[in-house]
Formats: structure tokens, sequence, C-alpha cells
């Protein structure tokens, strides 16, 4: 970790990109608000920057209405801070070059398979990235931290630890929680936020797929195919599907839950084909499911992965379980 690099560049600068990866999740943009609102302490200037749709889960946030799906023509930034993003492939192709960029700062808790970034602050063990964001708070001497990073912290980490549940969660986490509910952040609304908003086409949805949940090799291995006929089936969207993996982990005895889905490629994945597959991964503890991601072009971590595969659904099936069964110790003949 480079902390100190961070703190410096943040120190010298005046004027900031905030961005982080596409299809930005929970721990990204509350990531990205917490760190805006420490530099906005600091008096520094921001531009909160994702071309993608804002979760509707994180939309209560305070700030969330700053984030802009482009950057305003003719700024220059002093450097970019770039949270949750652990690849150069999960920041749109047009991302703006260095002149306009500045150097730039990975701020992540992943275990990057392609380092990029000037500078880089990355934590494998922390159980967000916003846990990451509040030791850079610290660095800059910014303690306590102001409610309005206190709020998106503390709901990135509800997230990425499913609600203070996960294998990640340490005493430490519990710990910085508690501070953050110290600064006045209200639990049960970030958490009936993160958890249980979902609109009806979403659970909808969930039923349809939990009706075609299949497992393998002998009820160790859950599977979850969402056609693209289903999800339109359901009246959802193809967003609404990101999560479900969780399910096929309740059953007893799977140690690995997969999930495929079907989804229409943006106007820059134009070298895909008709469809594309996008696979999750959830493992119940034995298994690394970021093995299996990255043999298929993906990464993640120990116990979440995910990749996105050039193959319709029936090819991505056998190409997954392929590598699961592998990850699971057995080996073809
Ligand atoms: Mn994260």
């Amino acid at each position: 970790m480079s902390l100190e690099e961070a703190v410096e560049v943040i120190e010298s600068g005046q004027t900031f990109l905030l961005t982080c990866h596409v299809l930005p999740d929970p721990d990204a943009i509350g990531s990205m608000l917490g760190l805006s609102a420490v530099l906005k302490t600091l008096g520094k200037e921001v531009v909160l920057y994702n071309r993608d749709p804002i979760p509707e889960t994180v939309a209560f946030l305070t700030g969330v209405e700053e984030i802009r799906p482009s950057i305003p023509p003719g700024m220059r930034f002093d450097a970019t801070l770039i949270t949750d993003t652990a690849a150069r492939n999960l920041l749109p192709r047009a991302f703006p070059p260095k002149p306009i960029s500045g150097p730039r700062v990975i701020i992540d808790h992943h275990v990057a398979h392609d380092e990029f970034g000037d500078v880089v602050v990355r934590d494998v063990n922390a159980c967000a990235t916003a846990t990451v964001v509040v030791d850079l708070a610290r660095a800059l001497g910014v303690n306590p931290l102001p409610p309005e990073a206190a709020q998106p912290l503390y709901t990135a980490m509800v997230a990425d630890t499913g609600g203070f549940r996960y294998a990640g969660t340490t005493p430490d986490t519990l710990r910085l929680g508690a501070e953050l509910l110290d600064v006045g952040v209200d639990p049960w609304r970030v958490a009936s936020n993160v958890f249980e908003s979902w609109p009806m086409e979403r659970l909808r949805l969930l039923g349809f797929a939990i009706n075609a949940i299949e497992t393998e090799f002998t009820g160790r291995v859950a599977i979850l195919c969402v056609p693209r006929a289903m999800i339109l089936r359901a009246g959802a969207t193809e967003r609404m599907v990101e999560g479900m993996v969780e399910y096929g982990r309740m059953i007893k005895g799977v140690e690995v839950s997969v999930m495929l889905w079907e989804r229409k490629p943006r106007s820059d994945e134009t070298d895909y084909g008709q469809l594309i597959t996008r696979l999750s991964l959830r493992s119940a503890g034995k298994v690394d499911v970021s093995e299996v991601a990255v043999a298929v072009g993906g990464g993640g971590h120990r116990a979440a992965a995910g990749a996105t595969l050039s193959y319709d659904l029936r090819a991505a099936r056998e190409r997954v379980l392929e590598e699961v069964g592998k990850a699971l110790g057995f080996r073809e003949s």
C-alpha cells in the first residue's frame, strides 16, 4: 500500500476527478462519495464521474446526484482517484488521457491481475474499498469523518460484507462500523435500501431463477441460468439479476454457486457476438472461486468472483463447469 504517495498526490493538488468501475456497485459508489466528502473537507474541488446508471440501492445516498455521466469538457485534473477497480478494462474505453486525468490513483481491495495506475493503494484484506478510503482519510488527517462521508462509507461496508456476515468481517470491521454509527449514520435506512428495496419485477425474476436452479457434481455446485427471455418475462432488467447468485449458495451442501445470465453488448463491445454471458460465482468457503473466474478471463475474490464471456449461455455453462470441476478437484479423464 502506498498510502503516503496517495496523500502526497492529494495534498499537492486542488482539483480531482473521482470515478469507479463501469456498472458500479454500492462499494464503488459509496467509496467514491466518501472520498469526495473527505476531499471537500480539505477544501479540494471534485468532479464525480461514472458513465453508467447509479444502482437504485444507493440512490438514497447524500451527494449521489453529483455523479455525472460525462466529464465536463475543457477540464483538467491534478489527479484522478479511482475506487474499487482492479483492472483497466473495468473503466470505459473512452477514459480521459493522462494530460486531462493527471496521475491515476487506484484505491481498491481486489486482487489485481492487471496492475494499472500511477499510485496504488490496495489492501486485499480489506472487507470493502470503503475501509481503504477510511485509512486514506486518516492519513490525510481527516478524523473523525464528516457525516457526509460516514453514510456512504458505512453503506459500502454493509453491502460488501452482506450486512457484516461474510468471512472478511473482522473485529476492526465492526469497530469501524460502530464509529460510523457514532457519527450519525442510520443503520436501518442503509440496510433497508441496500437489501430490501427490490422492485416487484426483480422478486418475480428471482422466483423464475430459483425454479430453474440445477445442481451438478453431486450437489456441490448450484447453477442458476438466466436467459434473456426469462428477464423479459419477469418485466425485469439485466441489472436486476445481480446478486441472485447468492441464493444458490443457500442450498445445504453447495460449495460453489454459479450464475450465468445473458446481456446485450454495449456499443463499445462490438467485438462480441449478439449476446454476451455474464458469470457470477460465490463460494461457501472451501473453494477459491477467483481461480475459476481468472481461468475464463475474469477476476474477483476467494468468495465472490465474476467474468464476462463472449459465449452464448449454453457454451458458457459448459466452459465454466469444466473450470469449477477442476477447482473442486475433479480431474478430466
Ligand atoms: Mn468492493
